[in-house]
């Protein structure tokens, strides 16, 4: 996978190279590329933000240097102000034989399906769609993302929708609370996807055991327990030494489901919610 990020803080993304991710580019898996947004700058100051039309207050990332960066960063995008006959898939990976299974949903649109398999931009804000698991998985899949970390209030509008026609943009949050820029952001979803890339993981069961994963309902992980048998006056619970490995999925599944409903009731399957007396049933 080639990995382009884009920042005015590129020294916030050193820890890439260290541990997990550091291995896969290591391993030629991902090839990494940070980029300062000011090598797209041409004033003396660099400057990249300006003032809101409108008024407000902070201030706004100007989209030229934006622009420019997505232009030299992905070439072979198709130039929408050239309206181009039928829908050309980007030549470098437009067959479809090649195509990764997560990248041609049945309802995408007729405009979407020009891009499949075109790079994928990924920007980073407060108002974007929530991060998940699930998006982790599909991004692991691909062949080139480009990650944009906003800071300030935010990007010029017209970056996003300039950049929809020629390559796939995802906005993405990670969490509801305001940073004060994308770039952490940027590490947190990194880490969750490189980890997915087939050959990064050795063992790939560990994958689908643990929480958020498509493994187990989307249950929250059960507790896990190792030696000594007993510590600080804390034991391990009896079952774990039974032996008896249905029971103990047993009653893996029952802790799994019980931390479920006290911490992310939001993520209980329909068939194991309860009924809360009082709870609005209709609108
Ligand atoms: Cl992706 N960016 C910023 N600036 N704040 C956030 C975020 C992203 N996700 C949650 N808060």
């Amino acid at each position: 996978m080639r990995l382009d990020i884009v920042s005015i803080f590129p020294d916030y993304l050193a820890p890439l190279s260290l541990s997990l991710p550091g291995k896969a580019i290591e391993s030629g898996l991902v090839d990494l590329r940070v980029h300062d947004l000011r090598r797209w700058t041409h004033d003396r100051h660099r400057t990249v933000d300006d003032t809101p039309y409108g008024g407000g207050a902070g201030m706004v990332m100007k989209p030229e240097p934006w622009g420019e960066a997505l232009d030299e960063l992905v070439p072979d995008a198709p130039v929408p102000d050239a309206p181009v006959p039928d829908a050309p898939v980007p030549a470098q990976l437009g067959r479809d034989d090649e195509l990764q299974g997560n990248q041609a949903p049945d309802d995408r649109s007729q405009d979407d399906r020009a891009l499949v398999g075109a790079p994928r931009l990924l920007v980073m804000t407060p108002s974007g769609r929530p991060f998940t698991q699930a998006l982790a998985g599909e991004l692991a899949l691909e062949r080139h993302l480009v990650i944009a970390c906003g800071r300030y209030e935010g990007i010029d509008a017209r970056v996003v929708e300039h950049a929809r026609a020629r390559m796939r943009v995802d906005e993405i949050s990670i969490g509801d609370y305001v940073l004060n820029g994308g770039e952490a952001a940027a590490l947190v979803i990194t880490e969750a996807f490189v980890r997915l890339i087939p050959g990064v993981i050795g063992n790939p069961e560990s994958l689908a055991e643990e929480s958020h994963s498509a493994g187990h309902d989307g249950l929250l992980e059960y507790p896990v327990y190792t030696k000594p048998p007993s510590w600080r006056g804390l034991q391990v619970p009896d079952i774990l030494f039974s032996g008896h490995h249905g029971e103990i999925a047993r009653w893996r599944r029952e802790q799994a489901v019980e931390k479920t409903r006290a911490r992310r009731p939001d993520l209980l399957p329909a068939e194991l919610r309860e009924i809360i007396v009082g709870e609005a049933t209709s609108s």
